[in-house]
């Protein structure tokens, strides 16, 4: 059975490729999920995306992987900023986690400068658009291999 990766996104990435493409681009979750299913392939593996704008949502998808997924590659949006209970999750999940942003958040606003979710990931991606989450399916692809 082939290893499953989840590509877990948070608040107001739904809106992704709708609004202020001048920093999040023009693409689509959807353009996202077939990209990464490409890299996956390719590594023999699967992935599932999904996107929420509750931290509670996030939190039962990382418990979730436990059992279901081998790697996590995750953007939490805002509660990158905020969420120890995110953080908390990830330590308990045991595969490989790799944390991606699609703009440079720091060359952004202070607030944006740190992460929690950093304190768990084995890698962070930031400021490559939307591709960061292709490059990180690559390196997931190296990990799990
Ligand atoms: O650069 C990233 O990927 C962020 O995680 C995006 C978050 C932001 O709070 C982080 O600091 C950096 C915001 C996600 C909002 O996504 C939107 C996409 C299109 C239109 C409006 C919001």
């Amino acid at each position: 059975m082939s290893k499953t990766v989840y590509i877990l996104n948070g608040p107001n990435l739904n809106l992704l490729g709708k609004r202020q493409p001048e920093i999040y681009g023009h693409d689509t979750l959807e353009d996202v999920e077939a990209n990464c299913r490409k890299v996956a392939g390719e590594f023999g593996l699967d992935c599932v995306l999904m996107q929420s704008n509750h931290e509670g949502q996030i939190i039962d998808w990382v418990h979730e992987a436990r059992e279901k997924a081998a790697g996590i590659i995750i953007n939490p949006a805002a509660f990158t900023h905020t969420s120890v209970a995110i953080l908390d999750a990830l330590n308990a999940f045991e595969g490989a986690v790799i944390e991606v942003h699609i703009s440079n958040v720091h060359k952004r606003e202070s607030f944006r400068h740190h992460s929690y979710v950093s304190l768990r990931a084995d890698g962070v991606i930031a400021g490559l658009g939307v591709e960061g989450y292709a490059l990180a399916m690559r390196r997931m692809g190296s990990l799990l291999a």
